[in-house]
């Protein structure tokens, strides 16, 4: 595996340190040095450990290709013309760590495995600096500026070789804890079957914007929906043919539940729910009927439904200012009810129940 990881270096590398990471693609190092016969040697010693080099020759060179070479390691000179290693660092620091930020955004799973702690750490790709400034002042420069190592000119390369191995590796560790704690943000708040929010992250997002909402003094609006007849559908189409339904309904809702803020789940079996901040009762019923209206469209044959031949959905909308004194529960309850009328009017159709505003 590693040989055809590390492609025609892989005898090379075999001649150096041992293959320790594990990668499907081949480490690309970015070297910005100012000095052309520095940069060959960098070159050379970093080909023969079986990485691919891209050369720069100065700090500006070096922020207008990190984009497009996306680069696993950074060797950045400390002195060169334009922009020196110094600003250039602190400037890739600012770039990698948006790239960072947003892999780390909910709130549930960042609280409870503290990652945001963990990604103050290693939020960036790893920027070695090599420099003949060895002077304290410096290196303290180059750390603040964000560099995450440094060695000093003339360079011993067995060092170097060692130092590049193990950031490369604490780079690849975070990528793959970055990967797993996704992983894991998905399992705990999204829906399996129709990859819509869960039951879980619906109580978490109503509670939060319950509390702005109040703080705010701005309306928020709930629709709960519920397929009409579904356990004859079950019975009738077959189980299978039940789950694929529930996709597309959770799909039409995506569709139309468009705000930024709005958040579509799964509340229950064949229930669903839209959370919709600062939205007033008319706009959440025009929202409400927009549903309806698609799920109709998408004239999905429900032969055993006393309604319609088609499939639909019962809608139960309420509206509220939130308060401290209250609780986002009985907005649930309000939309809960609402849905229960509807049901008990026919199936089919939208109640409003407005609360107090
Ligand atoms: P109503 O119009 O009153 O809502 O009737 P209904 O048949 O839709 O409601 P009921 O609560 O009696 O039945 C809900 C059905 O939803 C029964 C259950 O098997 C089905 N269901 C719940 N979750 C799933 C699921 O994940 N997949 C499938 N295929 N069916 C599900
Ligand atoms: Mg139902
Ligand atoms: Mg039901």
């Amino acid at each position: 595996m590693l040989f055809s990881i590390f492609g025609s270096y892989g005898m090379q590398l075999m001649s150096g340190i041992s293959p320790l990471f594990i990668t499907k693609e081949t480490p690309v190092i970015l070297v910005a040095d100012d000095d052309k016969s520095t940069r060959m040697l960098l070159r050379d010693a970093m080909e023969k450990e079986g990485y691919r080099v891209v050369e720069v020759s100065d700090g500006k060179q070096c922020l207008d290709v990190y984009a497009s070479v996306k680069p696993d390691l950074v060797l950045l000179d400390a002195v060169m013309p334009i922009m020196d290693g110094f600003t250039c660092c602190k400037q890739l620091s600012k770039i990698s760590s948006n790239f960072g930020n947003s892999t780390l955004a909910n709130p549930v799973i960042e609280s409870s495995l503290n990652t945001s702690a963990i990604s103050l750490l290693w939020n960036s790709t790893p920027i070695l600096m090599i420099t003949g400034l060895d002077d304290p002042e410096s290196v303290d420069r180059a750390f603040e500026a964000g560099a995450t190592d440094y060695v000093t000119k003339p360079i011993h390369w067995a060092v170097l070789r060692q130092r590049v191995r193990r950031l490369l590796q604490q780079a690849q560790l975070y990528k793959q804890f970055e990967a797993a704690t996704h992983a894991l943000h998905e399992l705990a708040n999204i829906d399996g079957l129709t990859g819509v929010a869960n039951r879980r992250r619906f109580d978490h997002y109503l509670n939060i914007k319950w509390l702005n909402l109040a703080q705010e003094q701005l309306p928020l609006s709930l629709i709960l929906c519920d397929i009409d007849y579904f356990k004859l559908y079950n019975d009738k189409y077959g189980h299978p043919a039940g789950d694929v339904c529930l996709q597309k309904v959770a799909a039409v809702l995506n569709r139309l539940a468009q705000r930024n803020e709005d958040l579509v789940a799964r509340y229950g079996g064949e229930e669903f729910a839209v959370i919709m901040p600062n939205t007033h009762a008319a706009g959440a019923v025009h929202v409400a009927a927009s549903i309806q209206a698609g799920v109709r469209e998408l004239q999905m044959d429900h032969s055993e439904s006393e309604v319609s031949h088609y499939l639909t959905l019962s809608l139960g909308v309420a509206t509220t200012l939130p308060s401290f004194e209250a609780s986002s529960k009985t907005l649930v309850v309000a939309a809960d009810k609402a849905l229960y009328q509807a049901k008990a009017e026919g199936r089919n159709r939208i109640i409003l129940k407005q609360l107090n505003c």
